[in-house]
């Protein structure tokens, strides 16, 4: 990587096979999403969280999710690392319809540094403006970045965690 290396948090998360390439399971799915962003230029991989099983949110008939988080370097600026995220999901034949509807396989750019950008005409939001409501977020946050601190909010990641209602049920996958 050449210029200077950035911290970002990226969360994984699947709730559909991807039967066209052999990906039968969404774990499945978050495994080879891993290895894809692992070779993507630009970008490495500093850790990586356990994979978990929730349930999905808002509580629906969707099939459950696998989902994960990665710490990452990037030389990328945020703008372009969501773009290289978005073109991840697209080789995965994401086709972005609905809003929450289930997916292959979604990419979501949590935090950049300490950056704190809430100006929707100047995208992308960060931290991602829904994290702390969502315990598949936060709840593989801390398997790698247990320190991280929200620039706009005083809590932790266990604090944020523990103020969800119970119905945001994850598990980790063995
Ligand atoms: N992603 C969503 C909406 N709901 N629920 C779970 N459990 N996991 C997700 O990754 C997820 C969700 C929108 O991106
Ligand atoms: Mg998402
Ligand atoms: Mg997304």
């Amino acid at each position: 990587m050449n210029g200077k290396a950035r911290r970002a948090l990226v969360a994984i998360g699947s709730n559909l096979p991807d039967m066209a390439a052999g990906l039968e399971t969404p774990r499945a799915v978050c495994l080879a999403a891993l290895e894809a962003l692992e070779m993507e230029p630009d970008i490495r991989i500093v850790a990586r969280s356990r994979l978990f099983e929730s349930a999905p949110v808002p509580l629906s008939d969707q099939p459950w999710y696998a989902n994960g988080a990665v710490l990452v370097e990037t030389t990328l600026s945020p703008a372009h690392l969501l773009a290289r995220l978005h073109a991840v999901e697209a080789r995965f034949g994401r086709v972005r319809q609905i809003r929450n509807e289930a997916r292959v396989l979604d990419l979501d750019l949590l935090a950049y540094e300490d950056a704190l950008n809430d100006r929707p005409e100047a995208p992308p939001l960060l931290p991602h403006p829904r994290l702390r409501e969502r315990a598949f977020v936060l709840r593989p946050l801390l398997d790698i970045a247990r320190g991280w601190r929200h620039p706009g909010d005083t809590r932790d990641i266990s604090a944020m965690l523990a103020a969800l209602p119970p119905e945001q049920a994850i598990n980790p996958i063995r």
